[in-house]
This record gives C-alpha cells, sequence and structure tokens, in this order.
C-alpha cells in the first residue's frame, strides 16, 4: 500500500524565527558565516577538505553560473557551480578562465586596432561598459600594445566622423607600463606614483597580458572574505551530469575544478550511485562530488552512503519549474531540508562522517536563507537571485519602463537540458519543467551580497548564534499561519515609498 504523509509540507514563506537571548558579545562583527561544502570526519577532529566563507552558491544553470558570476561570487565567500549544458570544451574553458583569473588583473577580449574609427570605440564601450579600451596592432587580447583610449579622451557627445583612434589615444611611447608578473600591490605602487588609472602589464615583446585599475585594487582589498585556493586562484565548481562524466570530468580536473555536482531534478536513482563510484574509483577520493536532489530521508542516506561528498535537497520549488504542475512530483522546501537535516545528523551519530546539505531552490526573501540554515542546511543554493545582477551571463533588458534580465530554468525548451531531466532509456522528455523569464535587474552582485549577508547576520545575532552551527542549536521556529504573513508587512497604512524590499 502507498505511503501517506498525512501533514501537509511546508515552505519557507510559513515559517518565522523566534528571538533567543542576546548577550553583549553577539554582535554582527563577531558572527562567522564559515560553512564545509565537502563530507569530512568530524568525529575524528578532521577539517573539511572545502568550506565557504558565506553559505551561498549559485545555481549550476545557463542563466546565472558561467565564469563571470563565478568570479564575482568567488570575491564574496561562495561558490558558483557552471552549468554544464554546455559542450565539454566550453564548461571547461569557463572553469579555466576563473583559475587563471588574477584578482585585480583584468584580461580584456574587447580591444581596437588603431586604424579603427572613435565611432567604433564608443560602440564597444556601450556594448562592455568599460571606459577604457586597450589599443592593440590586430585588435586581438594579445596583440602589441599600440596605446590606451578612454571616454576622457574625446568627446563622446560630438564624435568626429571618420576620426582614427590612433589621432585621440593616449600611444604606447607615454604609457606607463607593468612587466608581466608584477604582482598586484607592485602595480598599484606604479598606478599610484605616476597618478594614472590603469596599468597596462606586458610581454617582453610588447605584447599586452593584462590591465590593472585603480578601482579593482580597491575592490580586492575590500573583499576579506574571497575564497582562494592554496595557490590564491579563486574556488569554482562546476555541473556535471549522469551520462557524459567520464569524458566530462577529467576535463574539468585538467581546467581546475574545485568542486563538482551532479546536476539532476531527481537524485535518488541509481544513475546517481553509479556516477559517485566510478567517479571515486576513477580519479580518487580527492575529487568531491556533490549529489542530488532529494526531499526525503531515504534519498539522503542513498546518496550519503554511495559517497556523496554534499546532498543537495529541493525538488519543484525553484522559482522557474514546473516540475511539480508537470510531474506531480515534489515537497515544500521547509519540510524537506528539515527531514534531510535530521537524516544527516543521523548519519552523522552512526557514522562519524558530516555530509552537509544544501537547500536548492525557492529562497524568494533574504530571510529565507536564514531559515534554511537554522533548519539545517549547511549553505543555500540560488538560481533566481543571481540572476538579476550584472556579472549573471544574460541580456539586460528593458520591459514597461523597468530594467530586467532574463532567467530561464535548465528544463525549458530554452536550455535544451534534457539530460538533467530524462531519467534514460529510449523514450527522450518531449514535455519542459521550467519556463523563461524575466527577473527585476538588482545591480552588482557585491551590492546585494554585502546586503543579504548583513541581514543574516544581524537575525543570526537577534537569535543568539554566532555561527551557523550554533543557530542550528538555538533557532526557536514557528509555523505561522497566513493571517500572521500579513500582518508582517505593512498593513492598514498608505505607504509612501512604493519600492519593493527583498
Ligand atoms: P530559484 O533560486 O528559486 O530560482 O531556484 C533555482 C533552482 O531551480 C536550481 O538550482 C535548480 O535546482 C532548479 N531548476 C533549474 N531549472 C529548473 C527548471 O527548469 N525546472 N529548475
Amino acid at each position: 500500500m502507498a505511503f501517506f504523509y498525512e501533514e501537509p509540507s511546508h515552505t519557507f514563506g510559513e515559517y518565522l524565527l523566534i528571538p533567543g537571548y542576546t548577550s553583549a558579545d553577539c554582535i554582527p562583527e563577531h558572527v562567522t558565516l564559515r560553512t564545509p561544502v565537502v563530507s569530512y570526519n568530524k568525529k575524528a577532529g578532521e577539517e573539511p577538505a572545502l568550506s565557504m566563507n558565506i553559505p551561498m552558491v549559485s545555481a549550476v544553470m545557463q542563466s546565472v553560473s558561467d565564469d563571470k558570476l563565478a568570479i564575482a561570487l568567488a570575491k564574496e565567500g561562495g561558490i558558483s557551480f557552471i552549468y554544464g549544458s554546455q559542450t565539454i570544451e566550453d564548461q571547461a574553458a569557463m572553469v579555466a578562465r576563473v583559475k587563471s583569473y588574477k584578482a585585480g588583473f583584468v584580461t580584456s577580449d574587447s580591444n581596437i586596432r588603431p586604424d579603427q574609427t572613435l565611432e567604433e570605440v564608443v560602440e564597444l564601450i556601450k556594448k562592455t561598459g568599460h571606459s577604457t579600451i586597450a589599443v592593440t596592432d590586430d585588435g586581438s587580447a594579445r596583440g602589441k600594445l599600440e596605446g590606451i583610449i578612454t571616454e576622457r579622451d574625446f568627446r563622446i557627445d560630438h564624435v568626429p566622423a571618420n576620426s582614427k583612434v590612433s589621432d585621440y589615444m593616449t600611444p604606447f611611447k607615454d604609457l606607463i607600463t607593468g612587466k608581466d608578473g608584477i604582482s598586484l600591490s607592485d602595480a598599484n605602487d606604479l598606478i599610484w606614483t605616476h597618478k594614472v588609472n590603469q596599468l597596462p602589464v606586458i610581454d617582453s615583446n610588447n605584447h599586452l597580458v593584462s590591465l590593472v585599475f585603480r578601482k579593482d585594487f580597491d575592490s580586492h582589498e575590500t573583499h576579506p572574505l574571497e575564497l582562494l585556493d592554496s595557490n590564491h586562484r579563486y574556488i569554482v565548481g562546476a555541473g556535471i551530469n549522469t551520462r557524459d562524466y567520464m569524458k566530462r570530468v577529467p576535463a574539468l580536473l585538467d581546467a581546475g575544478v574545485d568542486i563538482l555536482c551532479l546536476d539532476s531534478s531527481e537524485g535518488y536513482s541509481e544513475w546517481q550511485a553509479r556516477a559517485l563510484k566510478d567517479i571515486h574509483e576513477k580519479f580518487g577520493k580527492n575529487v568531491k562530488v556533490g549529489a542530488g536532489n532529494v526531499v526525503d530521508r531515504e534519498g539522503f542516506m542513498f546518496l550519503a552512503e554511495n559517497g556523496a561528498d554534499f546532498v543537495k535537497i529541493g525538488i519543484g520549488g525553484g522559482s522557474i519549474c514546473i516540475t511539480r504542475e508537470q510531474k506531480g512530483i515534489g515537497r515544500g522546501q521547509a519540510t524537506a531540508t528539515i527531514e534531510v537535516a535530521k537524516a544527516r545528523d543521523e548519519y552523522y551519530a552512526k557514522t562519524g562522517i558530516y555530509v552537509p546539505i544544501c537547500s536548492d531552490g525557492g529562497i524568494v526573501h533574504d530571510y529565507h536563507i536564514t531559515l534554511a540554515l537554522a533548519m539545517g542546511a549547511d549553505f543555500v543554493m540560488l538560481g533566481r537571485y543571481f540572476a538579476r545582477f550584472d556579472e549573471s551571463p544574460t541580456n539586460k533588458l528593458i520591459i514597461n519602463g523597468n530594467y530586467v534580465k532574463e532567467y530561464w530554468g535548465e528544463g525549458s525548451n530554452r536550455a535544451r537540458n534534457w539530460q538533467r531531466y530524462d531519467l534514460g532509456g529510449k523514450s527522450g522528455l518531449s514535455f519542459e519543467e521550467g519556463v523563461d523569464s524575466y527577473v527585476p535587474y538588482a545591480g552588482r552582485l557585491h551590492d546585494n551580497v554585502a546586503m543579504t549577508v548583513s541581514k543574516v547576520v544581524h537575525t543570526m545575532c537577534n537569535c543568539g548564534a554566532l555561527s551557523i552551527p550554533e543557530l542550528q542549536q538555538k533557532a526557536k521556529l514557528t509555523l505561522v499561519s497566513q493571517v500572521t504573513i500579513d500582518e508582517g508587512s505593512a498593513h492598514d497604512v498608505t505607504v509612501k515609498n512604493t519600492s519593493i524590499h527583498s
């Protein structure tokens, strides 16, 4: 006979936290959000091989996680999982770009030739948003440096027709340059000594290597939580599937990937067990692989026992996801997280191994992150949240007078990522499990993540917790009625400022 859960499942919006005692010591500056990403023998006093400084990862999605977003998120202390629904070569190239990115050193692939026109410079400035363009002999990223042109070198509103870049640029002979291999602080010293805004770095043949900007050095200095490997390169993850992993994994490892995640809408399957076993056997236990998604104890135990390094929770709760509507499978994200967290603790008590869990999808308000952590998640995965930022890979458009960014599901026709949903066999998938959508544009990742983290940290202080494990121990959560939820927003008044708070 079928098994019935008689109680309805719940999602984050149906819960609130009840404050705990806040001591004088419990202030935001004292809170740490450091959290383990991969399993470790906690009982034996081991340290996890990989931890994050903020409990946020970006979704394995075409419209969310490319190399640009990965770099921006690693700067804040989190990890991006670069999407796997692209060729092995393209995905490995994205990973390689993150790993070769030197904080503060920018490789520009939008350069210009000296014989091109100012009109073309203006077009490039508009397209890239960069106000400084390197001029190379062939216009390529690693061409011979001929000069630098910036929007201060001519009047952008009065561009004389057919004017050549070479007549307006600062020519090579007048440029202050750095030699390839220069340290960031030496580059910064040159920038300050010579009162310039940027420093082109060149090799012994005067070919451009990178640019260092004054503002980027400042930004490097203001990222105390950035997540770096032992070689001072940014940490990055990648999504994989259960079909081509024997080819994809070695390519990603060669590119320098730090962590992998089997990306599937439903992970309680023989395919995932096989993939985990094969990858660990062939490439070694040091290759870390998360698995999922599951929504109950059984699913967690299955993946943990089969060697998953972390387990991802969530079916049907993603903002662009219509799996529940299409297939009738899924579970409220809060209930799923609470049950899987209990299973994680049970597994730890039995084996001494702590397998981190990630609550994936359905985060609408910043406080939902705090709720997910309080319910036992070690970190959360977000799609819609990151899709709204400058750094996400999608177009920024104006719709009905508002700036928006595009955001589409991996199960939508647009993504064509059937591997994530296909159960194998010959049938092939013919229906969508996701939609193509717009999300409100929200600016820079750095500003938004800083605000979100600040809210999480303040709430933790309200709960008397200085760390995520302490929050999980101390949190008091209450289910609330719709009336209580309504009472929580401004009510019975006419709000003057109608801007939306998320
Ligand atoms: P959200 O943050 O609510 O936008 O959810 C993102 C999550 O939704 C992803 O991490 C993934 O688990 C899920 N997803 C991605 N595509 C689709 C789909 O097309 N159904 N769902």
